[in-house]
């Protein structure tokens, strides 16, 4: 159970004032964000609310099982709304390119688990880093505010707790977690077999030449507890990588058996590097990408770098021998 009680009346009647309603999710949006950002849409309409969804970035097909996952970004041109509720980020600039909206909304709510939060202009700020995913955050308002969960609500929202939690496989996972999961699944007949499968199983065979390609360069360090992937720009621009592409290949770097943490470096333009880091257990990778100035959580954090490889796997590996002895 989470403390809303102050947060829980504000959030109310900033809602109930409300006609015009954005709810705006990060950049290249998770599942855990477009989960949250569809259960709160399909409520909000349900209340007679006039709702648009923005996020910037890849949103992948993949989550068209939800109808409203559809529905991103197609009211543009709208620039002014009463409310703005923010899911899943607390650090403006992962608006991307949706940041103009904050100026001009009258209200704003930012609704999140990440550490740090950094969102000035919010009125209601409710930031909550001990849950595994803001979907069990908007389980447990839901609850508070005696919300029907639809079928639609239900989906989503057991989307992004699987998708934050690795299907309820990392360590972030709790006996909290299992009871949303657990609720969801007794409150609506999920289909939890779609949602699982599109989610983390399925691939493209489109890229079964950049699996190929990850599963004959990954290279190993400190007795094979780091693993190390790059995918050089030449690469990518072959193969056409995106963002979900990527993130499909983040677990053949992860899942060797011994490795407990590892570094993907992805070349997206050339001297310039998107970095994903994972660990197992209690290794902080968030802290190591402080160090090139990204963020994220103690077991899956990322950060963007210009320059040259040879320093940034340098300076990774300088931090990595910090903490993995
Ligand atoms: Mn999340």
């Amino acid at each position: 159970m989470i403390k809303l009680e102050t947060e829980i009346e504000q959030i109310k009647n900033l809602i109930n004032g409300a006609k015009t309603i954005a709810v705006v999710g990060h950049h290249n949006p998770d599942g855990d964000c477009i989960g949250c950002c569809v259960a709160m849409a399909e409520w909000l309409e349900g209340k007679g609310k006039d709702v648009a969804i923005f996020a910037d970035g890849d949103l992948s097909e993949k989550f068209f099982y939800m109808e409203k996952a559809r529905t991103f970004n197609i009211h543009a041109d709208k620039e002014h709304f009463d409310l703005l509720i923010v899911l899943d980020l607390s650090d403006i600039d992962r608006l991307g390119a949706w940041c103009g909206l904050v100026d001009k909304a009258d209200k704003i709510i930012v609704i999140d688990h990440h550490v740090k939060p950094n969102f000035k202009p919010a009125d209601v700020l409710v930031d909550m880093p001990q849950f595994a995913s803001t979907g069990e955050i908007i389980y447990q308002l839901f609850e508070l505010l005696k919300v029907k969960i639809t079928l639609e609500i239900a989906t989503a929202l057991y989307t992004s707790i699987a998708c934050d939690t690795g299907c309820f496989l990392f360590s972030n996972t709790t006996a909290y977690t299992h009871h949303v999961a657990e609720a969801l699944m007794q409150k609506q007949k999920i289909d939890i077999e779609t949602i699982n499968f599109k989610n983390f199983r399925a691939y493209n065979r489109a890229n079964i030449p950049l699996i190929d390609y990850v599963l004959k360069n990954m290279e190993f360090e400190f007795d094979g507890r780091l693993s190390i992937t790059v995918l050089p720009y030449k690469v990518v621009k072959k193969w056409g990588l995106n963002y979900e592409s990527r993130h499909g290949l983040f677990k053949y770097a992860t899942d060797a058996n011994g490795v407990i943490c590892s570094i993907f470096i992805t070349e997206l333009e050339k001297g310039e590097f998107n970095i994903s880091l994972r660990s197992l257990g209690k290794i902080d990778v968030a802290k190591i990408a402080q160090k090139i100035n990204g963020g994220g959580h103690r077991n899956a954090s990322g950060a963007t770098f210009k320059g040259s490889q040879k320093q940034l796997i340098k300076i990774l590996l300088t931090e990595f021998a910090k903490v993995i002895d």
